[in-house]
């Protein structure tokens, strides 16, 4: 046995804790996020974003671990928001047109009947269009990333009876989720819309509350609203994306590769998403059919009539302003 000087022992015992301190267990990552988001695990947002999670933490040698919340288990989209903006939660996605009650410019994709179709939506959203709503959300110390990912052209469900022309909705009492944008599309078209958070969508269809909503067909089908619903309007009255936001204090907490790493593979989740949803598109009629949903095609052109004699586009054009309002005409072509 080899004998130390008391004064030896002492020095290395004192020196322990900094060694613990510094040392993580192993396997445990320097960095333990939050992603939350309001759709469930089986729609093809979660499927994707599970998959960046993994190539993060494989990527960044377990030192980024980043869980995933779907179905609003943090809370509604309005609460997680909050959160995301005081640091509770780091990721979020979240529909442009609902960022909006923060960054007001970043419903614009919203407006009625704007994309011809996603050869459309993905050059404005890639393009000059999707640059400047994301530099607005950064003025408001959140960073979008570049990709934003799909939700969908939005699609009229309805319990009590069919939408087949725009005067059925009138005074038809419609779901929509809590922003402006969305309240002023069903008020020009004369209905009755009630806000509502997503989390809160399904039980208040089941219970009446509103007879109707609107969603694209892969939130329609992975939500299950078809059990409370009877008809489905084809309408694709506007097109809607999700934004993966990130709180920036906790962006920039992580190193620059990590940060450059998180970036790239939620980007590239983006675009296979887009990919999921395009082919779920091409097969969902037929499963909703199956599920007890009979459709109903529509004529657009009347649609977005109503919409402009109710000066529906003067109002957001000038809500808006000139700025936003020429980079979306920009896209899609004059819309007035
Ligand atoms: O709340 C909705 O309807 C949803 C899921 O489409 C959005 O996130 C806007």
């Amino acid at each position: 046995m080899i004998r130390l000087p008391r004064r030896t022992l002492l020095a290395a015992g004192a020196a322990l804790p900094l060694v613990a301190i510094r040392t993580r267990p192993a396997g445990a990552a320097e960095f333990t996020y939050k992603y939350a988001n309001n759709l469930p695990a089986t729609h093809p947002l979660n499927l994707r974003a599970v998959e960046a999670a993994a190539r993060i933490k494989d990527a960044t040698g377990g030192r980024v671990e980043i869980n995933v919340f779907p179905s609003n288990q943090l809370g509604s989209d309005t609460d997680t928001l909050s959160q995301l903006r005081n640091g509770a939660v780091e990721f979020f996605t979240l529909s442009g047109i609902l960022l909006s009650t923060l960054v007001p410019v970043a419903s614009i994709n919203g407006v009625g009947f704007a994309f011809k179709d996603y050869t459309q939506v993905w050059s404005a959203m890639d393009g000059k269009l999707g640059a400047y709503v994301r530099g607005e959300i950064d003025k408001r110390g959140l960073v979008a990333f570049e990709k934003i990912w799909d939700n969908g052209y939005r699609q009229i469900t309805s319990s009590a009876k069919p939408i087949r022309v725009p005067e059925d909705l009138n005074g038809f009492k419609i779901r929509v989720p809590v922003a402006p944008l969305w309240t002023s599309l069903f008020k020009a078209f004369g209905a009755s819309p009630i806000s509502i958070n997503f989390s809160e969508t399904y039980s208040a269809l089941q219970t009446h509350l509103a007879d109707g909503q609107e969603n694209p067909l892969a939130v329609i089908d992975t939500a299950k609203l078809y059990e409370v619903q009877k008809y489905l309007s084809v309408t694709n009255h506007m097109w809607d994306g999700f934004w993966f936001l990130a709180n920036r204090r906790a962006l920039e907490a992580l190193p620059a590769d990590a940060q450059a790493i998180v970036r790239r593979e939620f980007n590239r989740s983006a675009l296979e998403q887009r990919q999921d949803v395009a082919k779920l598109n091409a097969t969902l009629e037929g499963t909703l059919k199956q599920k007890g949903l009979t459709f109903i095609a529509t004529d657009p052109a009347a649609f977005r009539a109503t919409l402009k004699k109710a000066g529906f586009y003067a109002e957001w054009q000038q809500k808006y302003g000139a700025e936003a309002w020429s980079a979306l005409e920009g896209a899609v072509g004059s819309l007035t």
